[in-house]
């Protein structure tokens, strides 16, 4: 067989949708779709839209909505769906009552203006990347609005409101038989792991912070799924600071069997940038390096592949990161200093740099070298179970 990487360039989607970028979840919320700005202008201040091909994805002009609404309800409840749909007709009692009775955090997930257009446009981008993988348009299919992991069949949840990834790879199975899923956000996948938890179609598993009430909550070593999908489902529990090194190396020795012993036809990438160090809500030491070999790893692994964004709450570190790990899906490694007319340049002092160094004032690392060891030993067991 062929070596893709020696033959012929990548072929790499860049999907996008002009509108998401100008949603605000409320003034103080963590939230900021802003960051897809500062990450667009990034890939573009490298040139890096000039080498991709470009899906510009417009609610309007596909006048697809039935279509799409059809897709979005093989996940969520007709129920959920109608209720996202008639927020800005209801009155603000039926919708407070729907948030009680259903249990909904609307400080996480508030009501804000043109929610429901929101949530179609990032969850229409995802299914843009996943169409142009099913139709072997693209290697490498990309969209940084998507992966919103925590989003429930009936109700919103952690800042998500509907599960892209769900819906995407639920609508790949059509012409995917194995799918392997893997999340290098700091939170749990908890949305994703729950949708394909009896199935071993999909293999789901996470990185994340767990313990100490951390958001949210789930993702224990111990669970790893039920009936069919029995096996078919990892985690990866941490804790506080991890760095570079460990977490890398952890992710290449757990990946490389899984992969091996699975077999995937398509891989997903939740690479939400709320793992590296500063970030204002998580509490890993990953720099855009050490976040970017992790793709880096998947891509070599020669899958197609679907990279998609997630949380991320240092805008200008999101930015970086994922225009890195845009270059890396292009084979391209860029330069450390900053393009020169980039709008929102001061966003990135003092460093101006691509690869800005983590500081001083970091967090200690809380992983012992025997706790992932540890781990990494018994994660290794459980891929074991897969050859049955
Ligand atoms: N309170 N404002 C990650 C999703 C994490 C649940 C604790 C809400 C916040 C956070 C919201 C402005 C992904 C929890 C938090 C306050 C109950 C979480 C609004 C600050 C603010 O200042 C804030 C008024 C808000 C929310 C902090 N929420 C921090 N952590 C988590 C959800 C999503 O990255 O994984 C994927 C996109 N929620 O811890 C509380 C338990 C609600
Ligand atoms: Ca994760
Ligand atoms: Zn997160």
């Amino acid at each position: 067989e062929l070596n893709n990487n020696l033959t012929h360039k990548t072929r790499v989607s860049y999907h996008r949708n002009a509108d998401t970028i100008n949603y605000h979840y409320g003034p103080f919320h963590p939230m900021k779709p802003f960051r897809l700005r500062l990450t667009d202008h990034l890939i573009t201040g490298y040139g890096l839209h000039n080498v991709m091909d470009l899906y510009e994805v417009d609610l309007e002009q596909n006048n697809n909505i039935n279509l799409l609404e059809n897709k979005i309800l093989k996940f969520h409840s007709k129920e959920y769906l109608t209720f996202l749909k008639n927020l800005n007709d209801n009155s603000d009692q039926e919708n407070k009552k729907y948030l009680i009775k259903n249990d909904i955090d609307d400080n996480d997930c508030p009501i804000f203006h043109g929610l429901y257009r929101y949530c179609l446009n990032y969850t229409s981008t995802t299914l843009s990347a996943i169409e142009s993988i099913k139709q072997n348009k693209s290697d490498i299919a990309i969209n940084w609005s998507g992966g919103l992991h925590h989003a429930k069949k009936f109700k919103p949840s952690g800042f998500c409101y509907l599960n892209d990834i769900v819906i995407g790879i639920l609508d790949l199975l059509k012409t995917h038989a194995r799918i392997l899923y893997i999340d290098i956000d700091i939170h749990h996948g908890d949305g994703v792991q729950e949708a394909f938890y009896l199935t071993d179609r999909v293999f789901t598993i996470s990185f994340h912070k767990y313990g100490g009430y951390f958001f949210p909550m789930t993702g224990a070593l111990q669970e790893t799924g039920v009936e069919k999908g029995k096996n078919y489902c990892l985690n990866v529990p941490l804790m506080d600071g991890i760095k570079d090194f460990e977490y890398t190396q952890l992710f290449k020795s757990i990946i490389s069997p899984l992969v091996e012993s699975y077999n995937p036809e398509c891989i997903v990438l939740q690479c939400g940038a709320d793992s590296l160090g500063y970030d204002r809500l998580g509490t890993f030491n990953l720099t855009v390096k050490g976040h970017g070999e992790c793709v880096k790893f998947v891509k070599s692994l020669g899958v197609p592949l679907v990279l998609l964004g997630g949380g991320g709450y240092t805008p200008p570190n999101v930015s970086r990161a994922w225009c890195y790990e845009t270059g890396i899906a292009n084979d391209l490694i860029l330069r450390e200093k900053l393009p020169e007319n980039l709008p929102f340049k001061k966003y990135y002092s003092p460093d101006y740099s691509l690869y800005p160094e983590l500081g001083d004032s970091i967090l200690t690392d809380l992983n012992s070298k025997t706790f992932l060891n540890d781990t990494r030993i018994r994660l290794l067991e459980q891929i074991r179970y897969l050859q049955g």
